[in-house]
């Protein structure tokens, strides 16, 4: 996928504020710091597009990146960060609950998760609404390079049992260190677009 045109439209944090173009959208579920933002740079080949940081918590509202004018990449707040307030997590949740739940245009999920870790509650609990709002899920395996290559598979095997992950959905290993299972994943993209 050549990208010649990757902008942020807007950060959203209302349904008012939805770009009104009617390009398909795929947005980004996971833990906070898992790698959300990362994902999307790696897979535009742009350093800083999105906003990365070694702390979580970097994400705040839904940012909407048109991407060659074809389709959007929605990145969104990650969950389970600790260092927010009750008031302030209830309002982020109410934020993807309203934009998972009524946006027309989503077309599918990317759920990333840390391919070195078993699935937390909450990405199990993700991966569960997801489903029960039927949008197909593409599960990122990230961070591979901080796993050996003859440990992957089983890592793989682990992601797979835990989020008991629908035969149609895939899953993908992949790293923004190295490039890994970046071709892999713009192909599953585009075929939900
Ligand atoms: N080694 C390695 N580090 C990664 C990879 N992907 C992301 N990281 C690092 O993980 C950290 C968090 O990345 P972000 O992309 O900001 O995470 P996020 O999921 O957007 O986090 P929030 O915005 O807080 O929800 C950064 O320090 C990245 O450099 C990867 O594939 N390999
Ligand atoms: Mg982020």
């Amino acid at each position: 996928m050549k990208v010649n045109k990757a902008e942020l439209i807007i950060s959203a944090v209302k349904s008012e504020q939805y770009p009104n173009n009617r390009l398909p959208e795929i947005a980004l579920a996971g833990r906070s710091n898992v790698g959300k933002s990362t994902f999307i740079n790696t897979l535009l080949t742009r350093k800083n597009l999105a906003h990365t940081s070694s702390k979580p918590g970097k994400t705040r509202t839904l940012n909407f990146y048109n991407i060659n004018d074809d389709l959007i990449f929605v990145d969104v707040p990650g969950y389970g960060y600790a260092k927010v307030s009750k008031a302030e997590r209830a309002s982020w949740g109410k934020m993807i609950e309203t934009y998972l739940s009524e946006r027309e245009e989503l077309c599918g999920i990317v759920q990333v998760v840390d391919i070195r870790h078993k699935p937390s509650a909450e990405d199990i609990q993700m991966y569960e609404y997801l489903k029960y709002f039927e949008l197909p899920v593409i599960v990122i395996a990230t961070k591979a390079d901080k796993v050996s290559k003859n440990k992957r598979p089983k890592h793989l095997k682990q992601v797979k049992e835990t989020l008991q992950m629908e035969k149609e959905d895939k899953i993908i290993l992949f790293s923004s260190e190295t490039g890994q299972g970046k071709d892999e994943a713009w192909k599953e993209i585009l075929h939900l677009t």
